[in-house]
């Protein structure tokens, strides 16, 4: 095994805590414009998080939830219309600032450039949503960081088929032995480790309690010097945040 040679980063619950504040509200909001009654709970939302992909999630939810919907003519065009409509509201409260990116990522991915580490995306949202959210914390430029940002229907199997990774691994011409993963949930691992990549999770409040088994190490978030992680599983040894060292050492292990 080589040298660290690059990061790849899920987006949602991974860069930031999209998908209470941020995904379920716009889908709300989406429906609300359309006429339809449907509200998606907090407590909803995060048994609906099991199907990946916001179009797909919206079709899961009328046929288990709603099998009395009376389906337009044009199903397939009528979800991708409220997705579109969705992802407008999601664009809207990521330009308000409702979604601020998780601790110790701004940190790690500024020692990453600075050690001219190469960087990429793979995410089941759409590509609209994930440019949103770079211009908006990270700045206009950042969409340059990342080499490839694979996004949304660029692969016909979302996650947790390993498909954005194995594109993500093709166009950086990259063996996954060389990387290292950042993923917040048990799809995304599941993900990620069929495309042979060793993984890092840091969970949050809809992820927390599953099945983590395989990866590098569990945290609750990254990390900063003054607000240490909390390990969850694996061995971080006297580390209280992720910097590169870390990342090198778990990457080397
Ligand atoms: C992210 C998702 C996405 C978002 C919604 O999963 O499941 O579906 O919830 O995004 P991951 P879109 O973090 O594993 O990539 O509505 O843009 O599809
Ligand atoms: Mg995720």
């Amino acid at each position: 095994m080589g040298k660290l040679q690059a990061l790849i980063f899920d987006v949602d619950g991974t860069l930031a805590n999209t998908e209470r504040d941020g995904h379920r509200v716009a889908f709300n909001r989406a429906f609300a414009r359309a006429g339809l009654n449907w509200d998606w709970s907090v407590l909803l939302y995060g048994e609906l998080l099991a199907i990946a992909g916001g179009k797909e999630r919206i079709r899961f939810f009328i046929d288990e939830y709603r099998p009395d919907f009376e389906h337009p003519t044009d199903l397939d065009q009528f979800i991708a219309d409220l997705h579109a409509t969705k992802t407008r509201y999601y664009q809207q409260l990521v330009a308000e600032g409702c979604i601020p990116l998780r601790r110790g990522v701004k940190r790690l991915l500024k020692e990453a450039r600075e050690q001219e580490m190469r960087l990429a995306i793979a995410t089941t949202a759409a590509l609209p949503n994930v440019t949103a959210l770079l211009d908006h914390t990270l700045g206009s430029d950042s969409q340059s960081w990342f080499e490839v940002i694979a996004a949304g229907d660029i692969v016909p199997a979302k996650k947790p088929a390993p498909d954005i990774y194995h594109y993500v691994l093709e166009a950086m011409d990259l063996d996954p032995r060389d990387c290292l993963v950042f993923e917040d949930s048990h799809h995304g691992l599941l993900a990620s480790s069929q495309a042979g990549l060793k993984t890092v999770v840091t969970v949050n409040t809809y992820t927390r309690y599953q099945n983590f088994s395989g990866a590098l190490l569990v945290l609750n978030h990254l990390g900063e010097p003054d607000q240490p992680f909390t390990v969850l599983a694996g061995n971080a040894g006297d580390r209280s945040y992720l910097d590169m060292a870390l990342a090198s050492h778990l990457h080397g292990k």
